[in-house]
C-alpha cells in the first residue's frame, strides 16, 4: 500500500478536495482525512488497472507496477486494502464541528463515484469495449464514469465538508465533471503524444488494447478542442464562487497543459 501511495503521482484529487473546501469558505483542518481517502480510492484503482487481468502495465508513477514488485495476489490485496483504508480515514472528520448529516452525504458520494453507479461502472463498459467500435455516448459513459466521477466527487465532498449551500454544491458538481471529462481527453491525448520519462508509464497502451479513446474517435484536434471547451464550461460554472475559486481554476489550466 506504501509502495503504491508513495511513488509519485499529482495529488491531483486530494488538493481538489482542499480547492473545493477553500471556495466556499472552509479550509484545510476540514477536509485532511477525506482528501487523503481520495488518493487512496485513486491508488487503489491504479493498482487494479495495472493488473495483468485488466491493463497489464509495467510501469506506473515512474517504478515498477505493485504487482510486478510484489505479485498479484498483494497487489489484489494492497488496492483493497486502500479500499478500505478510505472509508475509515472518511469516517474520523477533520473537524469535530462536522454535522453527522454532512459525514453521511460524503460517504454516499464517494461511494457513489467509486462504485459501480461510477469507476467501476466505467471500467466495466471499458473493458466490455476493447476491440469494439463503440457510439460517441457510449465513449462519454466511459469516460465519465471511470475517470470524471471520482474528480467530481472530490469538489463536491471538499465543498460538503467545507459548508456548501445545495447550489453552490451543484454548480461546484458542473464545474467537477467537466474538469473531469476534460482530464480524460488530455490523458488519452498524451497516451498518443506522451513517453515514458514525461508520464512515469508506458505510452501508447491505448492502442495497442484497442481502448477506446478521444483521439481516437474524433481526431487530436478535435479532442483538444474538446478539452479546452470542457476546462471553459468548468470556470464558467465556476464564476458565483468570485476568487475563492482561484485555486479551483489553476488546477483547471494545469490539467489542461499537463505533461504527465
Ligand atoms: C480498477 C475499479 C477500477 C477502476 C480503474 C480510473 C481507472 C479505473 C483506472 C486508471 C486507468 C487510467 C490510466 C485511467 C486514465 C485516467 C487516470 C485515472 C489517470 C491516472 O491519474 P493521474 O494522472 O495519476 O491523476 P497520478 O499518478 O498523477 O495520481
Amino acid at each position: 500500500m506504501r509502495y503504491s501511495v508513495f511513488a509519485g503521482g499529482k495529488r491531483l484529487r486530494p488538493i481538489l478536495v482542499i480547492a473545493g473546501a477553500e471556495a466556499v469558505g472552509g479550509g484545510l483542518t476540514d477536509v485532511m482525512p477525506t482528501a487523503c481517502a481520495l488518493e487512496c480510492i485513486h491508488t487503489y484503482s491504479l493498482i487494479h488497472d495495472d493488473l495483468p487481468a485488466m491493463d497489464d502495465d509495467d510501469f506506473r508513477r515512474g517504478h515498477p507496477t505493485n504487482h510486478k514488485v510484489y505479485g498479484e495476489a498483494i497487489a489484489i490485496l494492497a488496492g483493497d486494502g486502500l479500499l478500505t483504508l478510505a472509508f475509515r480515514l472518511i469516517a474520523e472528520p477533520g473537524s469535530p464541528a462536522t454535522p453527522p448529516g454532512v459525514l453521511r452525504a460524503v460517504l454516499a458520494e464517494i461511494a457513489d463515484a467509486a462504485g459501480t453507479l461510477g469507476m467501476v461502472g466505467g471500467q466495466v463498459v471499458d473493458i466490455e469495449s476493447e476491440g469494439r467500435q463503440i457510439s460517441a455516448e457510449t465513449l462519454e459513459y466511459i469516460h465519465t464514469h471511470k475517470t470524471a466521477a471520482l474528480i467530481r466527487a472530490s469538489l463536491r465532498s471538499g465543498a460538503l465538508l467545507g459548508g456548501a449551500t445545495g447550489q453552490q454544491l451543484d454548480a461546484i458538481g458542473v464545474a467537477g465533471g467537466r474538469l473531469g471529462l476534460a482530464f480524460q481527453v488530455v490523458d488519452d491525448i498524451l497516451d498518443v503524444e506522451g513517453n515514458l520519462d514525461e508520464l512515469g508509464k508506458t505510452a501508447g497502451s491505448d492502442q495497442r488494447k484497442q481502448k477506446a479513446t478521444y483521439p481516437d474517435h474524433h481526431g487530436l484536434e478535435a479532442a483538444r478542442v474538446m478539452a479546452r471547451t470542457l476546462i471553459h464550461e468548468a470556470k464558467s460554472a465556476l464564476a458565483p464562487f468570485g476568487p475563492a475559486a482561484d485555486p479551483i481554476r489553476a488546477l483547471a489550466d494545469f490539467v489542461f497543459e499537463r505533461r504527465s
